[in-house]
């Protein structure tokens, strides 16, 4: 039986800083060259799950990228991305990566794209085995850059390198609830999700679908959205927005954990009415 995340020993607080500097340099400079390298026509290099899911080339260099560096700062480290590739390591800690998290918006040029670099002790592989202690989040478009890591609370380097704490607003009643969401790349699960959607959007303010999991979740731990759900996500989607969430006190959770089958944040004056809530619906709509 795996380790549950509860009960994984995080890395000291010395080492936590200065991989979270390592992990908002790397998400920066990846940041940047999807932006700056952006060719005029990006092109759909393959695609994974369905014929929407795409890989553009800037994925893969991107995450080339990403590897590169962290080979030569952590060769000891294993690293767990979107794209074909990774590495295996001895050292506990694994870096999880999405190269460019919300690929459609940027294959579309619709500014909601993010690079998110996570460091993680346990098993991301394994759901409920694994924990993140560092996150980093930057969309390379407005040059926002959400960091945080475990104990250390939550903040957003903007333009000109200012620095703000990250709170979620005080929202605590569902009908003035601004819902983030997403939805799956397979036709037959955007239907059981649509459904679930029009149970909600009745019970609430409305709906945001900005497409990026990471930009999502850090929305919520920044006040600019009072909830998030979504099912399906990958351990890269999630792995930095769900501890920059936490550490800003936003309230994140699942189904036992956030991970495939639920990952949701909300405003803490939502809990526990807006988990419950999703938890159920995804129960009626989206469990077989
Ligand atoms: C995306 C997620 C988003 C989800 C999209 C897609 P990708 O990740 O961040 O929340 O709704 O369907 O999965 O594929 O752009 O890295």
């Amino acid at each position: 039986m795996p380790p549950t995340a509860h009960d994984l020993t995080l890395p000291d607080d010395a080492l936590a800083a200065t991989l979270e500097a390592l992990a908002a340099d790397i998400a920066r400079s990846a940041g940047r060259l999807v932006v700056d390298e952006r060719p005029d026509a990006v092109e759909v290099a393959t695609t994974k799950s369905s014929a929407t899911d795409v890989v553009t080339v800037m994925d893969q260099r991107s995450q080339d990228h990403l590897i590169a560096r962290l080979r030569e700062a952590r060769p000891d480290d294993a690293v767990l991305g979107e794209e074909s590739g990774g590495a295996s390591g001895t050292s506990g800690i694994t870096w999880v990566i999405d190269p460019i998290d919300g690929t459609v918006n940027y294959l579309y040029g619709i500014p909601a794209y993010a690079v998110s670099v996570a460091a993680v002790v346990g098993d991301p592989k394994t759901h409920g085995a694994w924990r993140p202690f560092v996150g980093a989040v930057f969309n390379p478009v407005t040059d926002e850059l959400y960091l945080a890591r475990a104990g250390g609370g939550s903040r957003v380097v903007v333009a000109g390198g200012v620095e703000r704490q990250l709170s979620p607003t005080a929202c605590d009643e569902l009908g003035q609830a601004l819902v983030g969401t997403g939805f799956g790349y397979a036709a037959e699960r955007r239907d059981r999700q649509g459904r679930l959607v029009l149970d909600l959007l009745p019970q609430i303010r409305d709906i945001r679908r900005i497409g990026s999991a990471a930009l999502d979740l850090c929305a919520v731990g920044a006040g600019q959205l009072d909830a998030y759900y979504e099912t399906g996500l990958n351990p890269w989607d999630l792995a930095a927005g769900w501890l920059i969430a936490t550490e800003a006190d936003a309230v994140v959770g699942g189904l036992d954990g956030p991970g495939e089958a639920l990952t949701w944040a909300c405003a803490p004056g939502l809990d526990p009415i807006f988990g419950s809530l999703v938890v159920e619906g995804t129960a009626r709509h989206l469990r077989d």
